[in-house]
Order: C-alpha cells, then structure tokens, then sequence
C-alpha cells in the first residue's frame, strides 16, 4: 500500500474505533449495513451516468439503469409516492431542486426559522435560500409547539408562494395536513422536509407528508439509516420540471455506487424489521427523556414524540458549547443547538440535541437509555469533574462491548 493511501487507511481505523467505543448521539446520525457500506466501496463508483435510465450521456448504461430503476420503484413502494428522484447528492440539493424548478430570485418562502428548530436550506440568511429569496419565518409558541396560528398569520399577509414544513430540531410530530389547508387559503405551494423523521414516516410511526405535499424531500441517512444523500418524493404533475433542475439544472453525475446503497436501504426500509426499529427508536427517545427530566433537565415542549429531543441545560449553569465538549470527553457523542429564544449565540448555545436512533441500532432498550441518561446528567452536574469524565470514558468503553458494531 502506498503511503498516501496509508495515512487514510490508519484515520479510517481511527474513526471506526471512535465510533465503536463511544455513544452516538447525534439525532441525525446512523450506522448503516454492511450492505449499504458495500455498495458505496463498490465498482460503481466508477460509472458515468449523466441522464436518468433509458436517457442517458454515456454508453455502458445498462446495468445502472436496472439499479437506479430498483431504487425507484423500493422508493415509491416506501412511501406511496406518485414520482420519485434519487439523484440527488444531499438534501440541500434536493431542496434546491425544487426552489429552482418554479420559484424566481424574489419570490415569498414561508419555512420555519433555523433558531426555533427548522434547517439551514429552509431560507436562513446565510445560505442560498435566504439570499436568493424573499424568506419569512414561523416558528414555536411558548410551549414548544409549531405556531399555527402564526404560520396562517404570515401565510395570509405575505402570500408565499412556497410553505416549507419539516424540522432538525423539533421532537414532536409534524401535522403536514395543517400546512396543507394554510397553503390552501393562500394558493401556495407546499414542500415537506422530512430528513429527519424519514424512517418514522415509512414505517407508519410518524404521519406522511406525502398525501399533502407537492413535494417531499429528504436525506437518507437519518432515522431512514441508509447512505449519505438526497431524494425528492413528488406529484406526477411536478416531476418533470423537478427531474430537470436535478438533472441537467443543478447536478451532473449521479453518484450511482449511493444511488446502489439507497436502493439497498430501502429494501432493508421495507422489511418488517425496519418497523420495529423505528419503534424501538421513539420508546428509546422517550426513556432518555424522562431520565433528563427527572433529573430537573427541561426538555422543550416537555418531551418527545420522535426520534430527538432538545435539552435547555440553563437549570443547571451550563453552555450547549461546554456540554458537548464535556460529554465529548467523556465518551458521548452529541451536539450544541440552539433553543428556541436561545440567549446565546450560536456557537454557544444554551442547549443540545440528543438522539436515539444510532445506540437503537447498535441494539440498545430502554433500560439501557436509562444508564445513557444517568452519564449525562453526572457530567453535566459536575462539568469541571476531569477524573469523573476520565472513569465515564471507561464504564462507557466497557460498556459498548455488549453492542458490537460493524460485524457481517
Ligand atoms: N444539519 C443536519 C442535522 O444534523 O440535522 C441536517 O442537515
């Protein structure tokens, strides 16, 4: 082996021992098949594939198209979608898809605001969407929950005409039919963002967009625990201008050794299986939330209907910055967010999101939720404690042994 390709090797080794000794709890984040990984290390990563199957740029097709077909037709199944794309690279790309295929620089987006638990392509100022344009923002009332009556406020005196529903940092169940009926009053059209409760969506845990939506995005590598990517789920009557902003508008080369693991995910979304999991997932988000609760930790809107939850740590005089670096050290892996009306900035924050679908997983119920809960609040109590995040590190270590990782 070459030496440039050693130095990767020994950091990939490095980051699989990381992440085998430590507790993912990252509510974004999943550990994927052996399959899915297979398929991403495979020879398709050489192929071009400009186009979609039957209409490609490139000779020597036939055999991506079958696949690319495949992932298709399991996506639709999943979901009851009428079209589907799985092309693109994110889901920023696939939210930019479709604000390209009929909105102008200008136009009105309604979406709900980075700070209260929406997402960084929903129109914050600092990305394309806010930029390119004329973006409103709704957000939570003072229990935690989505503002309906605020979102039809602002729908009725901005006439957008693009509501963005879907959240990063929100742990109750979006009602996508509300948005429907708003979106309805003002001739507006809507885009669902379900990357994070995708897996929830197609097992029936959490409710569809799809019926509602014109169109639906998401990442695949969230709760739906496939590879790193996008998809975007739409009405036949949209799909072709969608289809032609992925394609030639945005993207070139479909990444079609993903496009094989996405496919593989899917099947693996379909089997029964899946369903428990997911299950297990929201039982396991519950558990670790009653723990943090018990402990006096708020939990906003007062706990979780998926598969995260947002921890406001100001009862206990703690930074979202120096929670994560303590948990960090001490073998937890999680990350500072915003709460809504956070008083620090964003680097800061007064908060972090946890969650559970990596350790559901790695096979974890709810008595273990318990002990992961326990790790925390002691860190958090004692946050300058240096041998209690040393001896934490080791119970964790010790642990995980229970819950291998990455075995075929
Ligand atoms: N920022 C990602 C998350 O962690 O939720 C979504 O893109």
């Amino acid at each position: 082996m070459i030496k440039a390709s050693e130095d990767i090797f020994k950091l990939i080794l490095k980051e699989e021992e990381r992440e085998l000794t430590q507790l993912e709890l990252i509510a974004s984040e999943n550990f994927v098949s052996e399959h899915v990984r297979a398929a991403m290390g495979s020879v398709l990563t050489n192929k071009y594939a400009e186009g979609y199957p039957g209409k490609r740029y490139y000779g020597g097709c036939e055999v991506v198209d079958e696949i690319e077909s495949l992932a298709r037709e399991r996506l639709k199944k999943l979901f009851g979608a009428e079209e589907v794309n799985v092309q693109p690279h994110s889901g920023s790309q696939a939210n930019m898809a479709v604000y390209f295929s009929f909105l102008e620089p200008g136009d009105c987006i309604l979406s709900m605001d980075l700070s209260q638990g929406g997402h960084l392509t929903h129109g914050a100022s600092v990305n394309f969407s806010g930029k390119l344009y004329r973006v409103v923002h709704y957000g939570v009332d003072s229990k935690g929950y989505l503002d309906f009556n605020q979102v039809r406020e602002l729908a009725l005196k901005e006439k957008p005409k693009l509501i963005v529903c879907g959240a990063s940092s929100y742990s109750r169940q979006i009602p996508f039919e509300e948005f429907r009926k708003i979106a309805d009053e003002v001739g507006a059209r809507v885009l669902a963002d379900m990357a994070h409760p995708a897996g929830l969506v197609a097992t029936g845990c959490h409710p569809s967009p799809v019926p509602y939506c014109e169109y639906v995005t998401s990442t695949t590598h969230k709760t739906l625990r496939g590879p790193r990517g996008g998809v975007i789920l739409m009405k036949e009557d949209v799909a072709k201008s969608v289809n032609s902003r992925i394609f030639p508008g945005i993207q070139g080369g479909p990444l079609m050794h993903v496009i094989a693991a996405k496919a593989i995910a899917f099947g693996e979304a379909l089997e029964p299986g899946f369903k428990t999991y997911c299950e297990q997932v929201i039982k396991n988000a519950k558990t670790l939330a009653k723990t943090l609760q018990d402990a006096g930790l708020e939990i906003i809107s007062g706990g979780t209907d998926n598969h995260l939850m947002m921890v406001d740590l100001r009862a206990y005089s703690v930074t979202g910055l120096d929670a994560e670096n303590a948990l960090g050290q001490a073998g937890m892996t999680v990350n500072k967010n915003m709460i809504p009306g956070d008083p620090q900035a964003a680097r800061i924050t007064s908060g972090i999101r946890l969650g559970s679908p990596a350790l559901t997983t790695r096979g974890f119920k709810e008595e273990h939720m318990k002990q992961v809960g326990s790790w925390i609040v002691g860190i958090l109590k004692n946050i300058g404690d240096e041998s209690l995040k040393v001896r934490t590190r080791a119970e964790i270590r010790e642990f995980v042994k229970s819950f291998p990782l990455f075995q075929s």
